[in-house]
């Protein structure tokens, strides 16, 4: 049951910017796509290692008229193991559409991948985006 809960942990995502997706965000950023959303993002610290948490900073953009998303949970798995992190991280919103995981951490070295499930009204999406960690 504690399981069930940390799962269903989502936050409501701010009003979109109208400014280019990502614009809040300092920094470097990576960017992954789905077909209704953008998903612009960065971690904190940069450079993730293995066996230290880190945090994730992230903007979430909607396409043309694609609904406003409601919700969004962050995790990250190894496709290849078949196994996700032993740690299930928090989100939380923050002002200007962006928002933060904290809480995540890559036990081993390897091919991870992050997992964003945005909730939408009709349509949940999910977008992915590859990190290969030495
Ligand atoms: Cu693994």
């Amino acid at each position: 049951m504690r399981r069930l809960i940390c799962l269903i942990a989502l936050v409501s995502i701010p009003a979109i910017a109208a400014e280019p997706c990502g614009s809040t965000l300092g920094g470097a950023s990576m960017r992954a796509e789905s077909e209704h959303y953008s998903v612009v993002f960065r971690t904190v610290p940069a450079r993730v290692a293995v066996g230290r948490a880190f945090a994730l900073e992230a903007q979430v953009c909607a396409k043309g008229a694609a609904p406003r998303p409601t919700g969004l949970r962050v995790d990250a798995h190894m496709p290849a193991h078949r196994h996700g992190m032993n740690y299930r991280p928090t989100v939380v919103a923050e002002e200007g559409g962006r928002f933060r995981a904290e809480g995540l951490l890559f036990h081993m070295p390897g091919q991870w991948q992050f997992i964003f499930d945005l909730e939408a009204p009709g349509a949940n999406e999910r977008i992915t985006k590859d990190l290969s960690l030495e």
